[in-house]
């Protein structure tokens, strides 16, 4: 057994009777807690799957929620404030499994990156290795792999999708193990963009649905052959061509910067900005989208042919506009108080960028 996920094995031995499983919105969210899930069910307790209302926090309302659990586990949810964890963890039993930057939780804690700072492992990858401690993993394979892909994970997690690619060589097919490549050629590429556009085109309500129906699922063919998940699917393919194809008139670049705001109503944000990487090999990308609250979400990503740290980058930003952010070196995401401030940074990061040269 790899060392770091010793709480977790210990946890799991240790509770019984109801428990809460609290995840966000993405790939890797969702396939941690339908692994999660599975493991608890085959374990004789009782999981209760609760979505968080923000992807990267438990609110205050899913705290509320939450107050009623002995057990819970928290997966792929990185930046609650640390007061709030050690408030829920203090009486109960509480295991957080991430893979964001580590923080002060006063719980058991699983997360690779307290011992190595640089290693990526998304949560679906360790859900998956704490499950092969307890169960053979031949059902779950296709989940850890979605999720682990969702994050882009794959290629430096290639020991997961070698053993996918001998139980279940339909899954991979051709394709080589690279995050791109899987997404666009392969089987589990496309049922890693199925599951996502259940949150693109139903929010919360479409994420808890697609969770249940991953959770309980048999095999991979529940999920291709779901109705409501495969007419989600062909509709939002539809508004992300449409989308496409107003980036082309409305984008702002700002030398190597492209920005660009969706304004409809649907989530593409990510998908988006997951994609145009291709279409501008050279430019930073931000894909911007007003929340209800007022401000603006960004995804940060970068062209192909670029590897600029978009980590470092989105935390310079933050300490010069009204911004919160933060993420990994090929994908960040910041949010933003007024999107004109961030645009006005980037043509004076410009300016400024030529004049020293
Ligand atoms: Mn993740």
């Amino acid at each position: 057994m790899k060392g770091f996920i010793k709480s977790a094995i210990d946890f799991f031995k240790k509770v019984n009777g109801e428990i809460a499983i609290v995840f966000g919105h993405d790939c890797d969210s969702i396939a941690s807690a339908s692994i999660i899930y599975k493991l608890s069910k085959k374990l004789g307790l009782k999981p209760k799957l609760i979505v968080s209302l923000r992807n990267f926090e438990i609110d205050e309302k899913t705290e509320k929620k939450l107050q009623k659990f002995k057990n819970i586990v928290v997966v792929d949810i990185g930046d609650t404030p640390e007061e709030r964890i050690n408030r829920l963890s203090e009486s109960r039993n509480f295991l957080i499994i991430d893979h964001h930057l580590p923080k002060n939780y006063k719980c058991a804690y699983v997360n690779p990156r307290i011992y190595n700072k640089n290693i990526y492992m998304p949560v679906s990858y360790i859900s998956w290795l704490i499950y092969r401690e307890f169960f053979k993993d031949d059902d779950i394979l296709w989940i850890a792999a979605f999720g682990t892909l969702g994050d882009f994970g794959a290629k430096s997690n290639k020991d997961l999708f070698i053993i996918l690619r001998k139980k279940y060589p339909q899954l991979i097919g051709n394709s080589k193990i690279e995050d791109r490549e899987l997404f666009d050629k392969s089987l589990i590429g496309k049922i890693a963009k199925m599951i996502d556009s259940c949150r693109i085109f139903e929010g919360k309500k479409g994420v808890e649905y697609v969770t249940k129906l991953a959770a309980n699922s048999k095999s991979y063919e529940d999920l291709l052959k779901d109705k409501r998940v495969r007419n989600i699917d062909k509709n939002l393919g539809k508004a992300f061509r449409n989308e496409l194809k107003k980036v082309k008139k409305k984008k702002i670049e700002i030398g190597e910067y492209l920005v660009y705001e969706i304004k409809g109503r649907l989530n593409l944000k990510s998908s988006l900005a997951s994609y145009l990487p291709k279409v501008y090999p050279n430019k930073i990308i931000f894909v911007a989208q007003k929340s209800k609250e007022g401000y603006y979400e960004v995804s940060v990503r970068r062209g192909i042919n670029r590897r600029v740290n978009l980590a470092k980058l989105v935390e310079k930003i933050s300490k010069n506009i009204k911004a919160k952010g933060g993420g990994h070196p090929t994908a960040a995401g910041m949010r933003v108080d007024d999107l004109k401030e961030l645009t006005e940074f980037l043509k004076n990061k410009k300016r400024r960028s030529r004049l020293l040269c």
